[in-house]
């Protein structure tokens, strides 16, 4: 048939193939004490392929996934792209409107959702528009389960065996949605091939990945971070993974990895300092004797937590930077190859330039944007055709992020190009915290910026100038703080604050927050 080219889809790669391969009765999956082998993730994911064959569920249509690290997650994702339908995973941790946006934004015809999540957001039903089908995955026997489909009793009913769709590598496989520093979140589109190239080029010869890996990811399946880690990574050599649903708590974390033994671990510098003081604190050491590396993205990691870590693990960490649009991580350190502090050199199937605001490169040492080329690289944003094109330069993916490169071929990270900061690896808007903080009673104005730590970690802390005859007081910051973390997803809240009189800003008025950063008294009043 003309127009119909050559298939591939990325659900039979990364799942049918390892059975086909002989790997059948390998585990791919560690989750609680259950131990989830490949015939039986294939089985589970063509039944949920199957299930969303009979909402009449078709290639291109999407589907919104708001699972904690399990395996339905696992199942939901892989038994859609089977179909040709879009898996979107999102973050669990968002406020109730978050996810009327993602649904209303993305079209979504069908949500799989956890149970406590769908409790928590029930009462925004009639608001999503486009969406006709609501399945929750049970966490207990009661709960409201009033005009919504069980995934567990569809899954019983629907029949095991399933053939893909007919999609080719530059179809749709998936979308992530991608914060910014204005505006709402954008939803990524992610191409059938991209897995597999991130997987060939990044973990194939930077991890060495092998079959005989157990892989951990402390970073949850919505990041695109842990997604690869988590997920298809592992599966695309026929590896295991361990799923974690819980918050990555430190004590937690290395209980599971005393525990399941993986091989190759995945966090963010935010977490290796939790790990390292936590370990310090009790002076209990844990078994890690099993991993054999661990690997931080997110946000850079500070050169001292690579020395801690190796002094009370004997473990390296692999630092390297990644972004939702490029799928996973495309600057990284080497095995036998670390400089600390930096972020490494290029992977291998990708390319750098540091250019100047002409456009023109740089050389060595000096400061610029970084951009990058790969073909894990998103197709573009859904329904963003101007901000797409500021972000994807043809081949070339601007990355926001300041870099330059030393004569030795080592990244180092300046910073963001706009305002946005990272804290625990996960994205704040300035803009968001402040729209929030002036929505309270006492707030005339507000600045948020990312400040560092003694660790040079990155935090928000706000300036807030009060409104007239309100004092400011260490309570009032308590209550503020309280404030941004019951309207906003809690981790927004800001860490330090600081009242001030008035706040730097240009003639017409736009808050100066590089003047504000360059304030480096960050005591305030921090927790
Ligand atoms: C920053 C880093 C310095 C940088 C991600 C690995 O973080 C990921 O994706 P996001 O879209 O954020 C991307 C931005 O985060 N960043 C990430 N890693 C580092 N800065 N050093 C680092 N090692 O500003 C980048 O542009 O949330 C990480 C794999 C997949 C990912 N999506």
């Amino acid at each position: 048939l003309r127009g119909i080219g050559t298939p591939y889809n990325a659900s039979s790669r990364f799942i049918d193939d390892n059975v086909k391969n002989g790997m059948g009765d390998r585990v791919a999956i560690y989750y609680q004490d259950q131990q989830i082998t490949y015939r039986q993730l294939q089985e589970r994911v063509n039944r949920v392929g199957n299930m969303l064959t009979e909402l009449d569920l078709k290639m291109e249509n999407r589907v919104l996934l708001v699972c904690h690290d399990t395996p339905e997650f696992v199942y939901s994702f892989f038994g859609a792209i089977k179909l040709g339908a879009v898996p979107i995973p999102v973050n669990t941790m968002m406020k109730p409107s978050d996810y009327e946006y993602y649904l209303n934004n993305s079209r979504a015809r069908v949500l799989i959702i956890h149970q406590g999540l769908w409790e928590n957001i029930i009462h925004l039903k009639d608001r999503f528009i486009y969406l006709e089908y609501v399945i929750v995955i049970p966490e207990s026997d009661q709960g409201n389960f009033a005009g919504v489909l069980n995934f567990c009793d569809m899954m019983e009913n629907a029949g095991n065996m399933l053939d893909s769709c007919y999609t080719q590598s530059d179809d749709s496989a998936f979308w992530l949605f991608s914060s910014g520093s204005t505006g709402e979140p954008k939803g990524v589109i992610h191409l059938q091939h991209d897995m597999e190239y991130a997987l060939d080029h990044y973990a194939k010869n930077i991890l060495k990945i092998s079959k005989n890996d157990i892989c951990f990811s402390a970073s949850k399946l919505f990041f695109a971070y842990g997604l690869g880690g988590g997920m298809y990574f592992p599966f695309g050599v026929g590896a295991a993974t361990v799923l974690l649903p819980d918050r990555p708590f430190p004590e937690v974390v290395l209980q599971v990895i005393e525990k399941c033994r993986p091989t190759i671990f995945f966090g963010v510098p935010t977490l290796y300092g939790n790990l390292i003081d936590f370990t310090e604190k009790n002076g209990k050491l844990y078994d890690l004797s099993s991993l054999r590396i661990c690997v931080s993205a997110g946000e850079a990691l500070p050169a001292a937590f690579l020395r801690k870590w190796k002094k009370i693990y004997n473990l390296d960490i692999l630092d390297g930077i990644g972004s939702t649009e490029a799928l996973h991580i495309y600057l990284s350190n080497r095995i036998d190859d670390i400089r600390g502090g930096s972020s490494g050199k290029v992977v291998p199937g990708y390319e750098a330039r540091i250019v100047n605001e002409e456009g023109e490169d740089l050389p060595p040492n000096e400061v610029g944007d970084l951009l990058i080329r790969g073909d894990s690289i998103a197709q573009g944003y859904w329904n963003l055709h101007e901000q797409t094109k500021q972000k994807f330069l043809g081949e070339w993916l601007n990355t926001g992020d300041k870099y330059y490169m030393d004569e030795d071929g080592y990244y180092w990270y300046c910073g963001r190009s706009d305002d946005m900061i990272k804290t625990g690896g996960i994205w704040v808007s300035p803009i968001e915290i402040e729209n929030c903080l002036l929505r309270h009673e006492t707030v005339l104005e507000a600045a948020v910026v990312g400040v560092t730590d003694e660790n040079e970690l990155s935090l928000p802390k706000a300036y807030i100038v009060l409104k007239e005859g309100v004092q400011p007081t260490e309570d009032l910051a308590c209550e503020l703080k309280t404030f941004v973390k019951e309207n906003l997803a809690r981790y927004k809240y800001p860490r330090i604050i600081k009242f001030t009189d008035n706040l730097p800003k240009t003639t017409t008025g736009k808050i100066q927050r590089f003047k504000l950063k360059l304030d480096n008294d960050n005591q305030g009043n921090k927790l």
